[in-house]
């Protein structure tokens, strides 16, 4: 059976990952702006400065979108571009920016689907502090405003914050991303229930002033827990652990979608997390809880698990000897692609969306001038026929954005590893459609129906 015909299907980027940095172009500067000037912070010594140059290379890279005929684009709005401090003053060639952006898309075919928040937080909003400062959820809400009462004319769906668990667990705790602090559980709880906040606020704004109907959603990332094996013990071995985290751990699915979806933490983890627990105000968990219309999903690997054999609770399992690797060394668990979606429309009960799913290789533009990136081709063949294997079994999944567009500034890691469909030559910008773009192009026209070739 192919994809349902109403299928969404798009590519994802983010601003501080391709625009180029705004505060030379009267915006401000973001963690990340002052993350990539701490020694050693990022791999190859690179910041988001240039990038893929996107703030002047819109129009084209539009046309790439529209040459491919994807239909759908999820993009990310850079916060200390539109407004430098995080509050008050609006960069108005910022805001222009995305007015112009969004124009052409939509004349070019192309529906466009915003994040809120991609982690480039401004920093003068860090210096007051950050997600720690309970006033951020308010703030992040004016914020919102702004763009929504900008761009919310033209906007197919709402996406606020991608991935808390990153810019969380990542940023304030492991400090391997800006802002590269290293808080202990209990602040990083603190600072995640003030980013919960944030979203529900932003929801309510969208609900209230979005100049025509939208979904929204947000974007959290993590791995499902995929079974070793098919037996029932396993499975059910996989959806316990997706669900309840053995330790205290940031990674949790249902610490975060939990009180998104139910307006409550997880019992399961209030026992676990203990006297880490942040104590919510009145009023807080109803506020987070605001209504949303899809499920949205960055799903990359699954983690293995499989049945212990007397007591039947989840153990981790080794994968396959020699399973497949990315250049990141994530193993490659197409399956993680049924049973993650499947998991979580059982929990959660909505259509779920995969906000992020892609590869990084690290791919090159060959000798015939092209870029051959049949791992790619492969990978997201595989992780497509799990989701399409989902969607036959009646899990509702409603749109897939492949990451990414194009090869991007892929923050601690710099340039080393590339995920686009497209190859940026960094040095003169060039753009080069790699084979996987070609092959996109043709997957969407034909709603997936070349996945299976033996059919057509
Ligand atoms: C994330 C971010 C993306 C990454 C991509 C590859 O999921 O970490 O949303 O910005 O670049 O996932 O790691």
């Amino acid at each position: 059976m192919p994809f349902p015909q109403e299928f969404l299907w798009g590519v994802a980027t983010a601003s501080y990952q391709i625009e180029g940095s705004p505060y030379k172009v009267g915006g401000g500067r973001s963690v990340w702006d002052m993350f990539c000037e701490r020694p050693g912070a990022i791999r190859d010594q690179s910041n988001g400065d240039v990038a893929c140059d996107h703030y002047n290379r819109y129009v084209s890279d539009v046309a790439l979108m529209s040459d491919l005929g994807i239909p759908n684009y999820r993009l990310s709005v850079s916060w200390p571009r539109v407004m430098p401090d995080g509050v008050g003053a609006i960069n108005s060639e910022g805001l222009a920016f995305y007015d112009r952006l969004l124009d052409e898309l939509l004349a070019k075919g192309v529906q466009p689907h915003v994040t809120l928040f991609h982690w480039d937080m401004p920093v003068e909003l860090y210096l007051k502090g950050g997600w720690l400062n309970r006033d951020i959820a308010d703030v992040f809400a004016d914020y919102t405003q702004v763009i929504v009462d900008k761009l919310s004319d033209r906007v197919a769906s709402w996406m606020t914050l991608n991935e808390p668990q990153c810019f969380i667990g990542l940023g304030m705790q492991a400090g391997i991303q800006a802002p590269g602090d290293r808080h202990s559980f209990k602040q990083i709880l603190l600072a995640g229930h003030h980013a919960l906040l944030a979203h529900g606020k932003a929801v309510q704004v969208i609900r209230a002033r979005s100049a025509k109907p939208a979904r929204v959603g947000w974007a959290p990332v993590g791995n499902p827990c995929i079974p070793q094996t098919n037996h029932p013990a396993d499975i059910d071995a996989a959806r316990e652990a997706t669900f309840n985290a053995q330790e205290k751990t940031i990674w949790s699915h249902s610490w975060w979608n939990d009180p998104v979806f139910f307006g409550g933490y997880p019992q399961h983890e209030l026992r676990v997390f203990g006297s880490d627990v942040p104590e919510p105000r009145q009023g807080d968990m109803e506020t987070i809880a605001q209504p949303l219309d899809f499920f949205g999903a960055n799903i990359y690997m699954g983690d293995m698990v499989c049945a212990h054999p007397v007591t039947g609770d989840p153990i981790p399992a080794e994968y396959p000897q020699g399973t497949g690797r990315t250049v990141y060394h994530w193993p490659v668990t197409p399956e993680a692609l049924y049973w993650g979606p499947k998991f979580f429309h059982e929990r959660y009960g909505k259509p779920v969306v995969i906000t992020e799913n892609g590869i990084g290789i690290s791919d090159w533009v060959a000798l015939d001038g092209k870029v051959h990136d049949p791992q790619r081709i492969d990978y997201l063949s595989r992780y497509l026929l799990a989701l399409e294997q989902a969607i036959n079994e009646g899990v509702e999944i409603d749109g897939y954005f492949q990451w990414s567009l194009m090869d991007n500034f892929e923050w601690q890691e710099g340039y080393r590893f590339r995920f686009g469909l497209v190859h940026v030559d960094y040095q003169t910008q060039k753009r080069t459609p790699k084979d996987s773009a070609y092959w996109y192009r043709d997957l969407i026209a034909s709603n997936g129906a070349i996945l299976h070739p033996e059919a057509l």
